[in-house]
């Protein structure tokens, strides 16, 4: 038996209400499930942010919420772990992953330190550079960890598991025709070449195929939900700071399926997730019914990456949530597909309990659509986002702006589709160019990474955030594009709304009855007063501010 410490980062910002945002860590709940079901392991998960909710400014500006160096020391030194798991899903964290696991590598020096999560797996390079981490886990860890864990339970070093990628020690390829004057063996042909050798090739990560996952997805348990505290997540004050648009608390996270076979050229998905994994329907709804009834759930938010891959399995899964009669409300966070959706299956998924509907529809642009390779067809989709406000769901999109090649013309067609399109809101995001999608190369062979202009600003925790450039715009460029023309889009959206026929079409469904109305009035008062880092930056909300945003053209924010 060995005992492993499973670690969710603390978080960092600049935003320091953001760096508050707690979700609880799913993916580490479902490597202790996993472990705890089919071993004898020992697991103990740490929520290294959730676990000490204080919040330090560093040096450089930006916040870290979470318990200190010697906190974490504590508790390493306490469990004494045989290895030590650090999830990673963000690239702005990785930084505080390497600084756990040189805690990690202090107290307990003889631990096997692995990281897995997202951004991990797109970048385990980067991660292996670091002397402290050991291992990374590329994609789905439940089996690939109880692997590890097994190896070092047997004594044996763990060494080419498949799914992991690991440091070899840097081998010697010799150039045997080039003189250095050094005394070398070759490790290729074994010869000494005293005198002409060059140690040439430095490979110094070896990643170790995947294997088919052996366990039947649906064999897998549910997630260990008590491996941490409950109210940690399920307190009032974290679920309204990290849940801040859910309708019926206390909500609750569920994954129903992984990865997703498109290859958007924005997504890593694929790189990570290389098969798509998915629950059936009784699974699924066995999972929503032990949350409500273990923990009262009353929400779920669906993480899954494509929830929208099969509709058959979603057109179950809403059908058993009615016949069981489960009063649950759901939202699929990552957004729906909107070339998925039918009225039939809107009217579906409104009785089960949808009430908010994300559409990642990326582009207004069909140029750019082609580019992406989404199968998106910009009128089908004006009329679905038209259907959803006829059903009264709260209705808001993806819009992204700023790929490699987009012209000021190309942005201002998708700013002039937003505008018509119906949506509640918008969020436009800048195109970010991340490892493992198929435009990062672009990125690379046109060096845009390194000619960034601002990077003062560089919180990369908000979306509005570029810290690269592209074709035709500098990343300041980008980034004020996205921020402005989601705030004008809002402006723009409310002050339609006051237009009576507006308001009667639009508005009305989403507010004809006291539960919607109060959902409503809740998101309002949370972007107008609150404030989104978005809104706080536009102009305040006065009745001309909205008369404005109704009758100003469509701009694109460009220079
Ligand atoms: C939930 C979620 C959020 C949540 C919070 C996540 C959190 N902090 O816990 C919220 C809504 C806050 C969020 C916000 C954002 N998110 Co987000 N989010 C996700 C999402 C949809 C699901 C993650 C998840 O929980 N999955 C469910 C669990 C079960 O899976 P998992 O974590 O992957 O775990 C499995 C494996 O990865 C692995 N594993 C995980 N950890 C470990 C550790 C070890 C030791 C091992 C061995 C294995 C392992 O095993 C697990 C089980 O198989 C992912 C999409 C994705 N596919 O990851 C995006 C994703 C992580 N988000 C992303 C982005 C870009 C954002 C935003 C920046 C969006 C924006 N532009 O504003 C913001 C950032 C806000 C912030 N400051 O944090 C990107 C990250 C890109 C990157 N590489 O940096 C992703 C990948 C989506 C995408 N494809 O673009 N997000
Ligand atoms: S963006 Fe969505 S549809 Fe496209 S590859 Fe990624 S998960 Fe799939």
């Amino acid at each position: 038996m060995v005992r492993a410490l499973l670690v969710k980062p603390r978080n960092l910002g600049f935003d320091k209400r953001l760096v508050e945002v707690s979700f609880e860590p799913l993916g580490l709940m479902c490597l202790s499930a996993f472990v705890k079901k089919y071993s004898d392991h020992h697991v103990d998960v740490v929520d290294a942010q959730a676990e000490c909710p204080q919040t330090r400014k560093l040096p450089d500006g930006r916040f870290r919420r979470g318990m200190s160096d010697e906190q974490l020391g504590e508790v390493v030194r306490r469990l004494e772990p045989d290895v030590v798991g650090i999830a990673c899903l963000f690239e702005w964290l990785a930084e505080d992953a390497v600084s756990i696991a040189r805690v990690v590598r202090r107290e307990a020096p003889s631990a096997t330190v692995v990281v897995g999560g997202m951004d991990a797996s797109a970048r385990y390079e980067e991660y292996l550079s670091s002397e402290e981490i050991d291992l990374v886990v590329v994609g789905s860890g439940e089996e690939v960890f109880l692997e590890i864990l097994d190896a070092i339970d047997r004594g044996e070093d763990p060494t080419g598991i498949p799914g992991t990628c690991e440091k070899v020690s840097a081998a010697p390829q010799i150039d045997h025709d080039r003189e250095i004057g050094a005394s070398v063996v070759c490790v290729s042909c074994a010869q000494p070449t005293v005198g002409r050798a060059v140690a040439e090739k430095d490979e110094r990560v070896r990643v170790n195929p995947r294997s088919k996952p052996r366990v039947p997805f649906d064999e897998y348990p549910f997630p260990d939900r008590d491996c941490l505290p409950r109210r940690l997540y399920d307190d009032r004050r974290n679920q309204g700071i990290s849940y801040p648009f859910a309708r019926d608390y206390p909500a609750m996270l569920i994954q129903s399926s992984r990865g997703c076979p498109l290859r958007c050229a924005f997504c890593e998905i694929i790189s990570v997730f290389d098969v798509w994994q998915a629950h059936g329907a009784e699974y699924v709804v066995g999972e929503i019914e032990e949350c409500v009834r273990k923990y009262g759930a009353r929400e779920f938010i669906f993480l899954d990456d494509n929830f929208m891959l099969r509709t058959k399995r979603v057109e179950e899964i809403c059908r058993l949530i009615v016949q069981r009669g489960l009063k649950v409300s759901f939202d699929v966070l990552p957004g729906i597909s909107v070339w998925t959706l039918s009225e039939r299956l809107i009217d579906l998924m409104v009785e089960a309990g949808l009430y908010r509907v994300c559409l990642p529809i990326e582009s207004g642009n069909p140029k750019t659509l082609e580019f992406i390779r989404k199968p998106v067809n910009l009128d089908r989709t004006r009329q679905m986002i038209d259907y959803c406000n006829r059903k009264g769901l709260l209705t808001y999109g993806n819009l992204i702006i700023g790929f490699p090649y987009e012209t000021e013309e190309d942005i201002r067609r998708t700013l002039a589709w937003g505008r018509q399109s119906g949506l509640d809101a918008i969020n436009y995001f800048v195109a970010q160019p991340v490892k493992g999608a198929r435009m990062y190369a672009i990125y690379e062979e046109n060096k845009w990474f390194e000619q960034h202009e601002s990077a003062v600003d560089a919180d990369h925790s908000w979306r509005a955030h570029a810290s690269w450039r592209t074709a035709h715009f500098t990343s300041e460029e980008l980034g004020r594009m996205a921020k402005e023309a989601s705030s004008r889009y809002l402006v723009h959206r409310f002050g339609s709304y006051l237009i009576p026929t507006n308001a009667v079409r639009y508005v009305w469904p989403k507010m004809n009855s006291i539960r919607k109305a109060k959902y409503v009035a809740k998101v309002a008062a949370y972007i107008f007063l609150g404030g989104t880092k978005v809104i706080r930056s536009s102009a305040p909300l006065t009745p001309l501010a909205l008369l404005r945003g109704l009758f100003s053209e469509t701009r694109a924010a460009a220079p």
